[in-house]
């Protein structure tokens, strides 16, 4: 399946597509729902000729084939992926780049094995201190290779895998089959498709992906300025948010009681709570939030709200983590608008019944 029919398409070459909120009504998000990023247009690879190389500060550099790579111990992990962008539609004034809106986001159950463990096999010498990634997906004309590259403590932690199964299903093509990178927890762009090579470097790697974009300013910055990327950092962890996904935006309702829902994530981080608010942040409600839990998962929430009575409302939604951080009130701005994380709000019209 190389295109996703139901979701809105923000580019068809590479294909770039988002989902509906209102698709999002469980926990995991099927495969044919799920986001899709490519900042390159989409390999073709065949198995029989596809393997994963692992070099550069190591003892022991190895190709790997597929099945090479299943008899590492297995791990299956529910993590919900986020695009860097998403929300970026939002920002003002307004910052080039795909203009996602919510759904850039989803939750998928992932089996791979530990990245630890491949890198443990090619013996990593004392000066290995970054690992690149590269998948099969090469760039046209000038633009430059999706490369990333991660510190060698997020690439050696447990849940650091390389996957080749989506939801119990081989890795889908849009998706980065046969293998992938997922590092829980962080922006997707760590997440790297379709990976072809694994090299251990003795720095950070030194590449438009790298060292220009998925960077964030240390320091906050006025709207509308421009930031050198010597004032910048790379992103890591993604924040703490929430997305409403039902009712829909702008919504006609009975005066009756509604049920509120929705799916918060933190990274890294737990959602510890999640609350609503229908009278413009006046006062605040806790959420119920959903059974299904894990690390790096999204949390579903809801709220039975009752309207006072007709009339225009905005409902709000905003969520707090186990760090302590708590969706705020104003945007971060910054220049490739990277991480929204306001609190969350869609208006409705409840009508006289
Ligand atoms: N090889 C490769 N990996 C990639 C990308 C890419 O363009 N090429 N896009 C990244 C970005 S920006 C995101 S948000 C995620 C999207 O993953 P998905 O398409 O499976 O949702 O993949 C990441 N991995
Ligand atoms: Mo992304």
């Amino acid at each position: 399946m190389l295109t996703k029919p139901r979701l809105i398409r923000r580019s068809a070459r590479p294909p770039d597509y988002e989902t509906p909120t209102g698709l999002f009504d469980t926990w995991i998000t099927p495969n044919d729902l799920f986001y899709v990023r490519s900042h390159l247009y989409t390999p073709s690879i065949s198995l029989e000729t596809w393997s994963l190389r692992i070099d550069g500060e190591v003892q022991n550099s190895f190709s790997a084939k597929l099945e090479d790579l299943k008899k590492f111990s297995v791990k299956t992990l529910t993590v919900t992926l986020e695009c860097a962008g998403n929300g970026r539609s939002f920002f003002e004034p307004p910052v080039a780049g795909i203009q996602w809106q919510k759904g850039a986001v989803g939750t998928a159950r992932w089996t791979g094995v530990r990245l630890a463990d491949v890198l443990k096999k090619a013996e990593v010498t004392s000066a290995g201190k970054f690992v690149m990634f590269n998948g099969a997906d090469e760039p046209i004309g000038l633009m430059p290779d999706f490369v990333r590259s991660l510190p060698m403590e997020k690439a050696l932690h447990p849940d650091t895998l390389l996957v080749f199964e989506m939801n119990g299903e081989p890795l889908p093509l849009l998706h980065g089959f046969p293998l992938r990178l997922l590092v829980p927890g962080w922006e997707a762009a760590y997440s790297v498709k379709w990976l072809t090579h694994v090299r251990v470097l003795d720095r950070e790697y030194d590449g438009f992906f790298v060292k220009t974009a998925y960077r964030f300013p240390k320091k906050p910055v006025a709207p509308g300025t421009l930031v050198s990327a010597a004032d910048t950092a790379p992103l890591a962890g993604l924040p703490v948010k929430s997305i409403l996904t039902a009712p829909a935006d702008r919504a006609d309702l009975p005066l009756a009681p509604t049920l509120v829902r929705g799916y918060a994530w933190a990274g890294e981080a737990e959602v510890s709570r999640v609350d609503v608010s229908t009278d413009r942040g006046a006062t605040w409600q806790p959420a119920k939030l959903g059974a299904d839990r894990e690390r790096y998962a999204w949390r579903a929430f809801e709220y039975l709200w009752t309207p006072g009575g007709p009339g225009h409302y905005s409902i709000l939604a905003r969520a707090t983590d186990t760090d302590g951080r708590v969706q705020p009130i104003v945007p971060s701005w910054n220049p490739s608008g990277y991480l929204w994380n306001v609190i969350e709000r869609v208006s409705v019209n409840v009508k006289a019944s």
